[in-house]
């Protein structure tokens, strides 16, 4: 199997990213892919796309996505409100909470997105070694099967325009809350029309939140709660353990009473 992964820049700002596991009669389509996504993105046309295809040497874990859990809120007021309540559950911080949101407000980078994402512990400390950078979540994939799976139940819900969205952050989300010291996970999208995020944890699921942000506002990022890392070893498998979702892990209700 091989890893084909895009990032496409403009000015030394990130634009965009995405990538795929494939076998070696689709590295070709995914290329081509991914090379359409980087030309044709709401952020901008790219001065710099980088595309790389690697051969994997690692096994690919296997595994099941987090379960996908939807939630209705006004505007991002609420939504806020809820992603701290859940983050709270969680046992996360307060204060590491205000500073997240406070991060993916302003642009985490001085004021700019990151390419990758906060690292951060119960004390609110950042550990991401670029603060730039940040750190990237990389080498993993969805399968067909899974996919399907997938596909059925965001139409059910109405939410098939944002398919490919909900596809790649659940499979990220899946990922990042699979690597050992990962607490939860706090995104919303920098895409200005694009205003929903999530919560993710191994121990709630996968917490869609419709709006974090208001349209128009192209700030956005991620934030990985962690506890108890030795960081090279968080982000050498972060970055390097190849992930493939092969099984969707189900639409879920969240009981409120618990957050
Ligand atoms: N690893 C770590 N951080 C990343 C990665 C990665 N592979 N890819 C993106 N980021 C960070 C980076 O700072 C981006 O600026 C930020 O996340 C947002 O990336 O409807 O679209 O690709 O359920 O804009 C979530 C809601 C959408 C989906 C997330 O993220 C839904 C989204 P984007
Ligand atoms: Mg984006």
């Amino acid at each position: 199997m091989y890893s084909v992964r895009m990032r496409a820049e403009r000015s030394k700002k990130h634009i965009s990213g995405a990538e795929r596991i494939v076998e070696e009669e689709n590295i070709s389509a995914a290329v081509s892919m991914l090379a359409e996504r980087a030309l044709c993105h709401e952020r901008g046309k790219p001065e710099f796309i980088n595309i790389s295809v690697e051969a994997l040497r690692t096994p690919i874990k296997s595994v099941n996505s987090l379960p996908l859990i939807l939630t209705q809120v006004e505007d991002s007021k609420e939504g806020k409100a809820l992603a701290r309540k859940l983050l709270l559950t969680l046992k996360i911080p307060l204060l590491c909470i205000e500073k997240a949101l406070a991060l993916l407000e302003g642009g985490p980078a001085d004021g700019e997105n990151m390419r990758g994402a906060v690292i951060m512990n119960m004390l609110g400390e950042r550990l991401e070694p670029d603060k730039h950078r940040g750190i990237r979540a990389s080498r993993m994939d969805i399968s067909r099967e899974a996919s399907g799976e997938l596909e059925h139940t965001i139409a059910d819900a109405g939410l098939m325009s944002y398919y490919t969205y909900i596809s790649e952050a659940l499979v990220l989300a899946t990922k990042v809350s699979s690597v050992e010291g990962t607490i939860a996970e706090l995104c919303w999208s920098d895409d200005p029309s694009y205003t929903a995020g999530y919560v993710a944890s191994r121990e709630l699921g996968y917490v869609r939140i419709p709006y974090l942000k208001q349209k128009g506002d192209n700030h956005g990022g991620r934030v990985f709660f962690v506890n108890n890392i030795d960081i090279r070893n968080y982000v050498h498998e972060m970055e390097n353990t190849p992930v493939l979702v092969n099984k969707f892990g189900g639409l879920k209700e969240i009981s409120m009473d618990r957050i």
